[in-house]
């Protein structure tokens, strides 16, 4: 059984308010951790211990904050197969995915361990005789960092390494449900050599998120996770006027056009739709498919998601683990029948579940093909595996069907023909586009983040965290002489 723990100005720390039992979804009589949420008193405390350290630490060169993560890489990857394991016991994904999740965290902090090798700011010529002018960075100050379940290592990782390595300090709190992958990052950054402030862990509850948010002494914050947290977060910066950045909804759309490899798009639109359950943000929940393929595409789809096992995330043979809790698990079921009596119709469905408890948290993995555009699972999200299908007549159309809605993360588009895949890149109002490829995933150095209603401020990763987590000072710079 693991002992929760936060970590507050260097030391690990029981919390002082109520009992959290971390279980699995897959056997929910099994726990996974205890310990006890850390309360507002805390969280004071964690936010003046980041506000003392942060002269120091923006103040020691960016080499050796970047060594601090490069170091902080080496241990996460060496721990990879056990913290997986831990992964999939506390969320739920598959063992493959969990291993895969923590190499993906050792990746971030690698990348941004060599952030200082990398240009630094700016340089531009003077109207002036005799002057330079240079843009330069600095760190924001204190960041707060609050994270969603879903990726339990690599959403903290990539929020908390850029953070870090541009010289703010962190107040980082997980989601409760997944507070053990949390502990294992800052155990890592710890080990590493992080001086004490710098980062401090609080596992808490969603009023203290809030109270994070309102916190006089928080700087700017960095939130993944549902729109109505995100968008409360988002107030309560802007009316203190800090920095805020939110990754929110999706409602991400594959599109299979006419003249797609139908086999490879059903492969990736089989594993966009239901991979983690379906709880990414960037995961595949609506399917829009050409009218001449429609149903060649929906029976090789059907004959993949048949063929899920779904079940004990631990068993190699597992392809889809349960969500992960109750009310997640019951939303997803009633609002999936809504539909059904609504008039969509199932067009595919795994087996119920083959392997695993039957008090687990399972939800079939389900392809649906709604009646109309207005089909409320066309706009709304619902976290899980269910994808849900419309056909269109022309390109155009797809395209239409794919921009319906406010989110816009991202999309996958199927097509062998360039003039098309083209037509989509200027198209889909999306912040992450996927050709030939099924819609999540997403690299260290390149932005990430969503069009229209899926995100609130700056991008992150790669060049576009440098501009969240810092500001610049333009300097003119002469010398003395005239
Ligand atoms: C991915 O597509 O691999 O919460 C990453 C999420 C996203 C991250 C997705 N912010 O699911």
């Amino acid at each position: 059984m693991i002992e929760l723990l936060n970590h507050i100005d260097g030391a690990w720390t029981g919390g002082a308010a109520a009992q959290l039992v971390d279980n699995n979804p897959a056997f929910p009589e099994q726990t996974v951790a205890t310990g006890t949420l850390a309360d507002h008193d805390q969280l004071d405390r964690a936010v003046r211990a980041a506000r003392e350290a942060a002269a120091r630490w923006a103040r020691e060169p960016m080499h050796a904050r970047a060594a601090v993560l490069s170091r902080a890489a080496d241990l996460v990857d060496r721990s990879a197969e056990a913290w997986g394991a831990e992964l999939t016991r506390e969320e739920g994904k598959t063992l493959a995915e969990g291993i895969g999740e923590v190499r993906r965290a050792a990746q971030i902090l690698r990348y941004y361990g060599g952030a200082a090798d990398r240009e630094a700011g700016a340089v531009y010529s003077s109207p002036r005789a005799g002057e330079q002018i240079l843009v330069t960075r600095k760190p924001i100050g204190v960041v707060a960092i609050v994270t969603p379940f879903n990726f339990p290592i690599a959403i903290p990782t990539w929020k908390i390494a850029p953070a870090l390595v541009y010289g703010n300090t962190v107040v980082f709190k997980p989601a409760s449900v997944v507070p053990v992958l949390a502990m294992r990052l800052t155990e890592a950054l710890v080990e590493a050599g992080l001086p004490p402030g710098v980062l401090n862990l609080v596992i808490a509850g969603g009023a203290v998120a809030s109270a994070l948010a309102e916190h006089p002494g928080v700087d700017a914050i960095s939130f993944t996770g549902s729109t109505a947290v995100g968008r409360g977060i988002a107030a309560a910066a802007a009316a203190r006027g800090v920095p805020v950045q939110a990754e929110m909804g999706g409602k991400n759309a594959a599109v299979v056009l006419e003249d797609a490899d139908l086999d490879l798009a059903a492969e990736q639109v089989m594993l966009g739709a239901f991979r983690s359950s379906g709880q990414k943000c960037t995961a595949t929940s609506r399917l829009i498919v050409a009218d001449a393929v429609a149903d060649e595409f929906l029976t090789e789809l059907a004959i993949r998601v048949k063929g899920l096992e779904v079940g004990d995330p631990m068993q190699a043979s597992v392809a889809v683990g349960p969500v992960v809790n109750e009310s997640a698990c019951r939303y997803i079921k009633q609002r999936t029948a809504d539909a059904v009596s609504d008039g969509a119709r199932v067009v595919a469905s795994a087996e119920d579940h083959q392997s695993g408890s039957g008090d687990g948290y399972f939800v079939t993995p389900t392809v649906l093909q709604l009646p109309s555009v207005q089909a409320p699972l066309w706009s709304e999200e619902l976290f899980g595996p269910v994808l849900s299908v419309l056909r269109a007549s022309t390109t155009e159309q797809a395209f239409e069907l794919a921009n319906s809605g406010d989110y816009g993360l991202s999309a996958a588009v199927f097509t062998t023909d360039l003039s098309r895949a083209l037509a989509a890149v200027d198209d889909l109002d999306v912040g992450v586009l996927h050709v030939n490829s099924e819609s999540a995933g997403a690299d260290p150095h390149v932005p990430f983040g969503g069009a229209k209603r899926s995100g609130y401020g700056p991008k992150e990763q790669g060049e576009a965290a440098r501009e969240f987590f810092t500001h610049t000072t333009t300097v003119y710079l002469r010398g003395g002489r005239p």
